[in-house]
């Protein structure tokens, strides 16, 4: 495989570091291998390290659809073609909503505390990083001129948490470590000398857990008193922490001691290179590099130092690949095969009553947490939301029939562990939108896309797209003007102000729902012509998709967000959502729809001049949108604003409060505004910023199953490697003419319009240069 790129591991570690402990949640450090997370405080005397286990949600499953809401919706409905708006949201609150009304959240595991004995003198050196490249923490400092360290990972192999705690200080390691779960604390037991469990329960219906600490000295000896486990006088400590719960298997304790046992089995420096291996192996698919004549400089200065000056208005491309370096490691860190999907807050929840309940809101929150999974070659981690959406199908189908009296699934816009799909919530500005399932079953269709699995399509991709479109047919209805509109529903989470100066939500057909129904029912029937199946289906649908309403451009010279150009209660609002159709949809293009394109930029403008993207998911889609309107600077302003205003000093994703979506949102962006692989074309370098002159990213992944590496100067595209997976003609779109290289078997190329077509081999390597 041709490797243009040198490899440059060692002149850009990418890590986060600090001079202090975090004094804060938001300061702390996330590790995680997908089902067990830490946050570490790295505080010097009493440190802290926060837990959390995917599968610790309070309460049980709430398969809670209103049973009266079947006898209301055609009601609903004429009413709202009626313009009685006031009288549809009163009926709809009350026979839509379900009992009981919210989902239960997602909880924390517990805290783990250390008290570390003669730890009350002048600390020294003290420096707390994440290393990117490996997935591990650490903490060092001096006392009394001895050298402390620890180190801290989550190891996706071996199913625990390791810490390694070490001193030059001869058996200078005394301490205390034991579990804390306040206010839900369920007590710990000594399981031996060297062993303890914290035990729990997450309510009624809820699942139980356990989780495991077990210490290794070297040096010194360990035993237990009272809840803590009691170390004394060592030169060395490794710790393993395991956890599980009921959810995954019928004895938890049991398989945290299994899991001891092995892990302990094996040395330190095993576990560690067996966790960075694997880690690395996928993180370090892509590589990207922002080279700017003050990186180096800026790499001296601690992360939070870097942030604050990007706050003041200051360029650090450094700190842009940081983010985005980031991002992937979030990915790879709350979301692996086999975990939950990543939630709000990926993994990471300190509070027994967090934002949202911490739980998936599918209205954008969990599918923008996917944007950059296929984009930066770490396509397995969008398997647990596979696995999600497969979890909600029984239920959707259930939902499907009790609420609307349809076949198929729907879902709305919260579900949770279980997968539950009913009106969730008592807000109609948020509830009654039953396009979660279509817009989920979207993301199977983008993971055959990029990489072409038509096993995949045809077991589990197709079906739950079929099942989700069967829903939408059954349950569209006909309008006056003889369109198909989806109804009840919103625009989410938006506000409309009728001519007579009533607002409302609650609508038929609002844009979004039609966008989605578009690319849901044209990706079905692509998918049933490549399977070959399911033909007169596919006429079903493409005579609905004659009949459903297109993107309207209205009196601002905006996409409409509603069927009729109705005033915006807040034209700020946080939520863009009749811009589906420029992404993730596809209807909206910025070359092949000019005029569509120019109302989508109207729509932006007018959001933004407003008070728009003041949420950090918000900024995150804003620079997707920008990215595939191919205004690299405006989508670089929003990077950069994305920094400033929603960026915890750990990087995290800022709302406010803390939700994990902006941060994988501004990582799927960033490479928007490098490659792009929508509409059948391949775009190299759509919206480069003048900010990034110079610059290369190495193993980018794009519809079709192919790897792309760039390189550019000056602003230019000066080479792209090509790795096609599969044989066919690839579509090249770039701002400079290109020549073709080939490595391996004889190559076809020709300009068609501003297309270079290129006829590739899979498994071979295509070299594109700009003609000079
Ligand atoms: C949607 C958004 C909110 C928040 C919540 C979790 O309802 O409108 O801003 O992100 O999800």
């Amino acid at each position: 495989m041709t490797r243009l790129l040198k490899d440059t591991t060692d002149s850009i570690r990418s890590s986060l570091w600090y001079q202090q402990p975090a004094s804060k949640w938001q300061e702390a450090l996330p590790i995680g291998n997908g089902r067990l997370g830490g946050m570490i405080f790295g505080t010097v005397a009493q440190e802290k390290i926060q837990l959390n286990e995917d599968t610790v949600w309070y309460g049980g499953p709430k398969k809670a659809n209103s049973q009266d809401a079947i006898h209301h919706v055609d009601e609903i409905r004429r009413l709202l073609f009626e313009g009685k708006q006031q009288e549809a949201e009163h009926l709809s609150r009350m026979a839509l909503m379900s009992a009981p009304k919210y989902l239960h959240p997602y909880h924390p595991l517990g805290d783990l505390f250390f008290y570390f004995l003669n730890h009350d003198k002048k600390v020294e050196a003290y420096h707390r990083e994440l290393d990117l490249e490996t997935a591990t923490a650490s903490v060092r400092y001096q006392i009394e001129g001895f050298e402390y360290t620890r180190e801290y990972f989550s190891s996706a192999v071996d199913h625990v948490m390791a810490i390694r705690l070490a001193t030059n200080k001869p058996g200078g390691l005394t301490f205390g470590v034991h579990f804390m779960r306040r206010p839900f604390d369920g007590g710990s037991k000594s399981i031996s000398s060297d062993t303890i469990m914290m035990l729990g329960e997450c309510g009624k219906d809820g699942v139980q857990f356990r989780a495991g600490l077990k210490a290794i000295v070297r040096g010194g000896s360990v035993h237990t008193i009272g809840d803590f486990l009691s170390v004394d006088q060592a030169d060395e400590v490794i710790l393993l922490l395991a956890a599980n719960t009921t959810y995954r298997f019928d004895d938890p304790e049991k398989i945290c001691l299994e899991q001891l046992e092995l892990a302990a089995g094996k040395s330190y420096e095993q576990l560690k290179q067996a966790h960075v291996a694997d880690y690395s192996d996928k993180y370090g698919r892509v590589r990207l590099e922002l080279i700017s004549p003050e990186t180096s400089e800026m790499q001296k200065l601690p992360t939070d130092v870097r942030l604050k000056q990007v706050q003041e208005g200051k360029d650090d491309q450094g700190l842009v690949q940081l983010f985005f370096d980031f991002g992937r490691y979030l990915l790879l860190s709350c979301s692996r095969p086999g975990s939950i999907a990543a939630n709000l807050q990926g993994i990471w929840n300190d509070s027994y009553t967090p934002p949202w309940e911490s739980k998936f809101t599918i209205n954008i929150n969990t599918e923008m947490n996917y944007w950059p999974a296929e984009l930066c070659n770490l396509a397995e981690c969008h398997e647990p939301l596979f696995d999600l959406i497969e979890k909600m199908l029984p239920n959707g189908r259930v939902t499907a029939r009790e609420v609307y009296g349809c076949n198929g699934f729907v879902a709305h816009h919260n579900t949770n562990l279980w997968g539950d799909t009913h009106v969730e919530g008592i807000l109609v500005s948020s509830s009654i939108w039953p396009m979660g399932a279509a817009w989920l079953s979207l993301h199977l269709w983008e993971h055959y896309r990029f990489g072409l699995d038509q096993s995949f399509l045809g077991s589990r991709a197709y079906p739950i797209m079929k099942e989700a479109a069967q829903f939408l047919l059954e349950y569209m209805v006909e309008d006056a003007k003889g369109r198909l509109v989806t109804g009840p529903s919103m625009s989410p989470e938006n506000k409309f102000i009728l001519p007579d100066g009533t607002t409302g939500n609650v609508c038929m057909g609002p844009a979004m729902d039609m966008q989605i129904v578009h690319t849901l029912f044209t990706a079905c029937k692509e998918a049933a012509g490549i399977l070959g199946c399911d033909e007169e289906f596919s006429q079903e649908l493409e005579s609905a998709l004659n009949r459903i309403p297109k993107p309207t451009i209205g009196k601002y010279g905006q996409v409409m967000e509603w069927l009729e150009d109705y005033e915006e209660f807040d034209p700020g609002h946080r939520h863009i959502s009749q811009l589906f159709a420029l992404h993730p949809g596809e209807m909206i293009h910025a070359r092949h729809t000019p005029e569509l394109a120019l109302a989508a930029k109207r729509t932006l403008e007018r959001r933004l001049s407003n008070g728009g993207g003041h949420t950090g998911w918000s900024r995150a889609w804003i620079i997707n949108f920008w990215a595939r309107l191919g205004e690299g600077d405006t989508a670089y302003e929003n990077v950069k604003a994305l920094l400033a205003k929603s960026t915890y000093p750990n990087l995290f994703d800022a709302h406010p409060p803390f939700q994990i979506d902006g941060n994988f949102g501004g990582t799927a962006g960033i490479v928007e505004m490098l490659l792009q692989s929508h509409s059948g074309e391949l775009a190299l370098l759509p919206a480069l910023p003048k900010a990034w002159q110079d610059g290369k990213v190495k193993g980018l992944r794009a519809r079709g199953g192919i790897e792309v590496d760039l390189e550019w100067k000056q602003g230019t595209l000066s080479q792209a490697v090509l790795r096609p997976s599969h044989s066919g003609v690839i579509s090249i779109y770039a701002a400079t003419s290109l020549q073709v290289h080939s490595e391996g078997p004889v190559v076809s190329a020709a300009y068609e319009g501003d297309l270079l077509k290129l006829s590739v081999e899979a498994g071979a390597s295509y070299v594109l240069t700009s003609k000079a």
